[in-house]
């Protein structure tokens, strides 16, 4: 046949491993909620994500793959923020991520804990994650030193928020983010799915680190810092009076609920350039 013609043979350069500290960060960031925001333009000012919300270092080869899991329900002005401030941020972090923002369909009483349950096991359909770091769609970190990605246990970031005077709330606690590795989640059967409404599933979260021989790891306080975008509270997630019955029996019930024990029904996988919707029915308190 004929000779090809025109076309170079270059071996690609091999990528270096990530360094440990990235090299573009910037420390504290402004972070403000006033400023319109639009899809079209998150989207316009990251066009280095993929379809369905993913991103890997072009420079670099990272250790793990995050998946970032958001639970969710009728809040999509905050996840514009969300987006519009952490893709920047997880690209100066280096960070090898898919974001899934988890939707419970219909108004029945919502379950943040059983829709993370959810995104765990879907995201691991999709890719496979070493790594689950599980955001409320309204906390934005103020400073991108406090890096996504999984410990050598288990992790709370969000420990110093404007709304609790930039100092963690009591020892124990562990909402708005956190990480566990695959291992680290699995230990633990993952996250319990009978907490209905408002309440006490960050809680039975700890107690269940903590009973299985696990300690939480933070950040310094300085860099932990976040802010939420103010919000009242939804409907159909109203306070949950069970929660601090159920938080004293964590011991009992972990084994039993969990990740071995989560059904749901998935209704629909959507991919948009800034994320991954899955939209699932989770059912409703007994
Ligand atoms: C606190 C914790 C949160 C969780 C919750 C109790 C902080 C910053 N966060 O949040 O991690 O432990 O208490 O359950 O302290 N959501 C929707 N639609 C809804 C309801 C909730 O999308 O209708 C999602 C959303 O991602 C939201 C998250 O669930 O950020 C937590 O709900 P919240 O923001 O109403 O509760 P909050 O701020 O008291
Ligand atoms: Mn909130």
């Amino acid at each position: 046949g004929k000779p090809e013609l025109n076309r170079t043979h270059t071996t690609p350069k091999p990528i270096p491993p990530c360094p440990e500290v990235p090299p573009g960060l910037v420390g504290r960031l402004l972070i403000e909620f006033s400023s319109l925001m639009s899809m079209e333009r998150v989207q316009r000012e990251n066009p280095n994500v993929t379809e369905g919300g993913k991103y890997t270092p072009p420079d670099c080869r990272p250790k793990q793959k995050v998946a970032i899991i958001i639970p969710f329900r009728h809040r999509e002005h905050h996840l514009k923020y969300w987006l519009h401030y952490l893709h920047p941020i997880l690209r100066r972090q280096k960070i090898d991520y898919g974001i899934y923002i988890i939707n419970q369909l219909g108004e029945d009483t919502f379950n943040r804990a059983k829709l993370l349950n959810v995104g765990y096991t879907e995201a691991l359909k999709d890719a496979e994650y070493d790594c689950f770091i599980f955001s409320d769609v309204d906390l934005i970190p103020m400073d991108d030193r406090n890096l996504y990605h999984c410990y050598d246990q288990p992790r709370h970031f969000a420990i110093a928020m404007d709304k609790f005077g930039f100092r963690l709330p009591y020892a124990g606690y562990f909402g708005g983010v956190s990480g566990l590795s695959k291992k680290q989640f699995l230990k633990i059967n993952g996250f319990p799915n009978e907490y209905w409404g408002w309440g006490g599933e960050d809680d039975d979260i700890y107690n269940r680190i903590t009973l299985n021989g696990m300690k939480v790891s933070r950040p310094d306080v300085r860099i932990g810092r976040y802010r939420m975008i103010k919000h009242e509270r939804d409907k159909h997630n109203e306070p949950n009076p069970q929660r601090f019955n159920k938080i004293q029996n964590t011991k009992n019930t972990m084994r039993k609920d969990g990740i071995s024990s989560l059904t749901y029904r998935l209704v629909s996988i959507k991919k948009y350039p800034l994320y991954t919707n899955i939209s699932v029915e989770i059912g409703k308190p007994p």
